[in-house]
Parts: structure tokens; C-alpha cells; sequence
């Protein structure tokens, strides 16, 4: 893989890797669109720019880790992944179905190049902790990075994590939430508000950054303000838009969990040419 800086480029990968999402899951006739779409900045940043990682050996013991807790939103992984060259490109469409190493949800017995599997909300910060306390524990200088999602930030396993990264000073894991305001069948705000998310971060010990998530720079800039802040972990709060790139996906709970029609995917597809 050909790596980069370049903002330009950035966004030309990234409008790759929404193409792939729409045309996946619009395959398999179902799968979550929302919340893949308003992940794809922050992924791509990851692995084109800020991440220490191979694809020809992806389990190099010196590569910072990525875990998607919001699992569900497997197709932007799959996607990045996939462009990255860990894994085939061709056989993105092939989401979901029986036998298919794109399972519906990440699962590492399908595709070894994952960290870990998950799809069960709530579980990823606690995996993050203890890959970051196994770097420390081999004095290795690798980092780990954990996508949350906002409806998940309302599990209490993420508070408990928060609160033992923070007292152990857990500083080489970096959580991100997609702050894209929605969750399964509504908004946050309507369920069960997560306000004030960035002081709940800080009064949990973390050190806390608030972003647009599509804005690349801002993107890289907090995953390098993380990077220098030692003795806590630090919370991206990205703010996303659910759906983000595809007009009638924006801001519209629907598509958390419903696949485009053939028709929504020719016209989502001209929407991102
Ligand atoms: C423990 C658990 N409970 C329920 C679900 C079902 N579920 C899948 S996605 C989702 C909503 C997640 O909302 P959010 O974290 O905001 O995701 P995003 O908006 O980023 O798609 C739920 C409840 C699950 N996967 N795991
Ligand atoms: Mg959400």
C-alpha cells in the first residue's frame, strides 16, 4: 500500500472506500450503512497516515492495533482493510453470506488480519486496555486504537474501562468515539443523552479532544495530540454525520441497519463518482 499525508488523496480514498460500503452492503441486502459511512475519515486516517502497520505481515509485533468495538460497522473495516491489502478487494461483495470471510460482524476466525472479533457492544475499550497494558508490560512502544460508537458509549462496560485507564494511566490507548448522534431506532438525544459527553471523558480522568470527524487535519491532529499526552489515554469525540457522503442517508436513522435498494445504491453511487 502506498501511504499518505496528502489531504487530496485522503479524500479520494475515502470516497473509495464509501463507494465499497454502499455497493457491499446494497449486495448482501443488509448490513449497516450509517454508521460505516460516518466512520470512513477516521479509519482512513488511521491506516493510510498515523498507524504503524504492514499489510505483507499483518501480524508484526511492533504494529498498532485498531479495534472496531462498534462491530457492526464492519463494512468500512472490511473496506479499508481490503484497499489496504490485508484481504481480498473483489470479494467485498460476498458480505454476509454463508462461509464468506466478511462476516456480518468482525469475525478473526474468518479473517485473521483482525485484531479480535466483536459485534457485542460495550467490549472493545476493555480489549484496548489490556493490549495496552501488554505493550507496557514488553516495554513496546505500539499504540491502540478503539472505535466506539455513541448509542454504545450507553453500555456500562465502557465506563468501568474509562475508569481503569485513567487510574492506571493507560496513555498509549486512544478511544474514538463516532459522535454521529444516533443510534438502532433514534437519536442519543431522545434515548438516552450522552451530554456533556467531553466532561464525562475529563471527570473520568481521560484526556479529551473534540473534532469534526470528517475534517481530515482535525482528524490528524488529535491522533497526534494524543500520541504526545503521557500518563492518561486520551478520547477523540468525533462528531460525524450518520450516513455521511449519501444525501438521503444523512442524519436519517433508518439507515443504521437497513442495505439500499438496487436503486438508492445506483443513486448513492452517482452522489460519490
Ligand atoms: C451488547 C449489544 N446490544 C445490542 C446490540 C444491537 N445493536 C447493534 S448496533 C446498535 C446501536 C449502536 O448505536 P451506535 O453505537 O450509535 O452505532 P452507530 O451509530 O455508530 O452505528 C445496537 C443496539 C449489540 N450489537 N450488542
Ligand atoms: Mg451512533
Amino acid at each position: 500500500m502506498k501511504r499518505t499525508s496528502n489531504p487530496a488523496e485522503l479524500a479520494e480514498i475515502a470516497k473509495t472506500i464509501r463507494r465499497h460500503i454502499v455497493t457491499m452492503i446494497g449486495a448482501a441486502g443488509s448490513g449497516h450503512p450509517g454508521g460505516s459511512l460516518s466512520a470512513v475519515e477516521i479509519l482512513v486516517t488511521l491506516y493510510w497516515d498515523v498507524m504503524n502497520h504492514d499489510p505483507a505481515n499483518p501480524h508484526w509485533p511492533g504494529r498498532d492495533r485498531f479495534i472496531l468495538s462498534k462491530g457492526h460497522a464492519a463494512p468500512v473495516l472490511y473496506s479499508v482493510l481490503a484497499e489496504c491489502g490485508y484481504c481480498p478487494v473483489d470479494q467485498l461483495n460476498t458480505l454476509r453470506r454463508d462461509g464468506s470471510i466478511y462476516q456480518g460482524h468482525p469475525d478473526r476466525r474468518f479473517l485473521p488480519a483482525l485484531e479480535t472479533s466483536t459485534g457485542s457492544l460495550g467490549e472493545g475499550l476493555s480489549l484496548a486496555m489490556g493490549l495496552g497494558e501488554a505493550a507496557r508490560v514488553d516495554g513496546a512502544s505500539w499504540r491502540t486504537y478503539v472505535l466506539l460508537g455513541d448509542g454504545e458509549s450507553q453500555e456500562g462496560q465502557i465506563w468501568e474501562a474509562a475508569m481503569y485507564g485513567a487510574y492506571h494511566k493507560v496513555d498509549n490507548v486512544c478511544a474514538i468515539v463516532d459522535y454521529n448522534k444516533i443510534q438502532l431506532d433514534g437519536f442519543v438525544k431522545d434515548i438516552m443523552d450522552l451530554e456533556p459527553l467531553k466532561d464525562k471523558w475529563l471527570g473520568f480522568g481521560w484526556h479529551a479532544i473534540e473534532i469534526n470527524g470528517h475534517d481530515l487535519k482535525q482528524v490528524k491532529d488529535a491522533f497526534l495530540e494524543a500520541a504526545a499526552t503521557k500518563g492518561q489515554p486520551t478520547c477523540i469525540i468525533a462528531n460525524t454525520i450518520k450516513g455521511k457522503g449519501v444525501s438521503f442517508m444523512e442524519n436519517n436513522p433508518k439507515y443504521h441497519g437497513v442495505a439500499p435498494t438496487p436503486v438508492e445504491v445506483e443513486k448513492a453511487l452517482k452522489e460519490l463518482a
